[in-house]
């Protein structure tokens, strides 16, 4: 409902009334993990080699051969999710090199059949996702620099370019029923939550086409979430490795983010974001109502690299402490930007409960809130002291603002969390 405390207007998570019910778990999750693996990581050069490297089809094919990812498991990867506070997992079951990581009947070009390792890490993950309470999802590349019904921009060139492809001349439906097939194969055999497709940008895929696959798709399971990257319609937006500044009022968005700069494992990109950054990615995320889908790259094998799996460990540290100024939040009610940190707002029984979260601690104990009038019944810190109670803080009215007493030194030194009820 929209909160309005003078000043200051509440702004919802408005979906539209159909989908209401589909996006409530994936509205109050606010956090997952995004996890590109795919044949790419026996090179090490990310998801784009087979194009950044102008590998001729047959070569990148080879890779398969020598993809045994012996470490791999899929309950270490599904517990590191949960104990970071992620709430889903998008996988990518297919990404634009066009090989599929999971057992289609579509394509022998597939992580069961196509290499000695002849596993199904789609299924593993499907039931640790099950078993740990974590959502499974996955991702799926329309654009395919594989499939024979797609042409590599230039395959007259030594090295052809694979971006972006088209369609070969008539082969347009023939390739729409080959994704049906394994879009079908996701939905009836691994259930996924969300289908985050992407390489919606290929030549000759549009807005209808992207529109006539999200209703095959809503027909097979109503309660699917699907994203906007399936072109032309979409259960909510995707910006990539940015945050919106005044977020995406009135939609549902996500912004994915890597850890390092590559999605998919690159050996030599150890360019690691910081936990602090991280943390502070997602609560400036949270404040603006948005989701943060958060990436890690598995290597060949089959391993979350260790600085991807350190940062993790660290933001589930914060969020177990604080994960309610997170979780079921809505944006902040605030219509500026405050100068010390991040609002989200929960509504509670009896009233509303705005989390204020404090990066930049004040030296002089006074917490300013601008453009709030005194209508808090209660002020504390979020975190509880050794008798597991929350520190009541002191309050008063400066003109256009309330004053938090809050103690001298910051409890949390990547965020702090203040609780305001209203
Ligand atoms: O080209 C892909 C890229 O490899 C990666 O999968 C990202 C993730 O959002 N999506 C595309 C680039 O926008």
């Amino acid at each position: 409902g929209d909160k309005t405390v003078s000043g200051v207007t509440a702004t919802p998570a408005i979906t539209t009334t159909d989908s209401t019910q589909r996006m409530a778990w994936w509205e109050k999750a606010r956090f997952g993990m995004f996890i590109h693996w795919g044949i790419y990581a026996v090179p090490a050069q990310g998801e784009w080699y087979m194009s950044n490297g102008h590998v001729p089809l047959r070569q990148y094919e080879g890779y398969a051969k020598r993809f045994d990812p012996a470490r791999f498991n899929a309950d270490q990867w599904v517990k590191s999710a949960k104990a970071a506070g992620m709430k889903y997992l998008v996988i990518t079951s297919k990404h634009h090199d066009g090989f599929c990581m999971f057992n289609t009947k579509a394509t022998q070009y597939n992580v069961v059949e196509a290499t000695p390792w002849h596993q199904d890490p789609l299924l593993a993950l499907r039931k640790a996702c099950r078993k740990y309470g974590v959502r499974f999802c996955v991702y799926y590349s329309i654009m395919d620099w594989h499939s024979p019904d797609q042409q590599a921009a230039d395959t007259n060139a030594l090295h052809p370019t694979y971006n972006p492809t088209h369609f070969m001349p008539g082969k347009k439906q023939a390739y729409i029923t080959y994704m049906k097939t394994e879009l079908k194969e996701l939905i009836e055999e691994y259930h996924p939550g969300l289908i985050w497709f992407d390489g919606e940008w290929m030549n000759g895929w549009t807005e209808q086409d992207g529109q006539a696959l999200y209703h095959y798709l809503r027909a097979l399971d109503p309660a699917l979430i699907i994203n906007d990257r399936v072109k032309g319609v979409g259960d909510y937006e995707t910006p990539e490795q940015r945050i919106p500044s005044n977020g995406l009022p009135g939609h549902d968005w996500e912004t994915c983010m890597t850890i390092n700069g590559s999605w998919g494992y690159d050996a030599g990109d150890h360019n690691w974001k910081s936990t602090e950054t991280l943390l502070h990615n997602l609560i400036d995320i949270a404040s603006k109502g948005g989701n943060y889908l958060l990436n890690v790259g598995p290597d060949s094998t089959g391993v979350i690299p260790l600085p991807e799996e350190q940062r993790l460990k660290a933001m589930g540290a914060w969020m177990k402490a604080n994960g309610q100024s997170i979780y079921g939040t809505s944006a902040s009610p605030f219509t500026r930007q405050l100068p010390w940190g991040r609002c989200t707002l929960k509504s509670c029984k009896g009233g509303t409960l705005l989390y204020l979260n404090v990066f930049d601690w004040p030296k002089d104990g006074k917490l300013e809130v601008p453009g709030l009038e005194n209508h808090i019944s209660e002020a504390y810190l979020l975190k509880r002291n050794l008798f597991g109670y929350h520190k009541r803080l002191k309050i008063h009215q400066d003109n256009q603002s309330v004053i938090v007493d809050v103690p001298q030194s910051a409890p949390d030194k990547i965020s702090s969390v203040i609780v305001l009820k209203i």
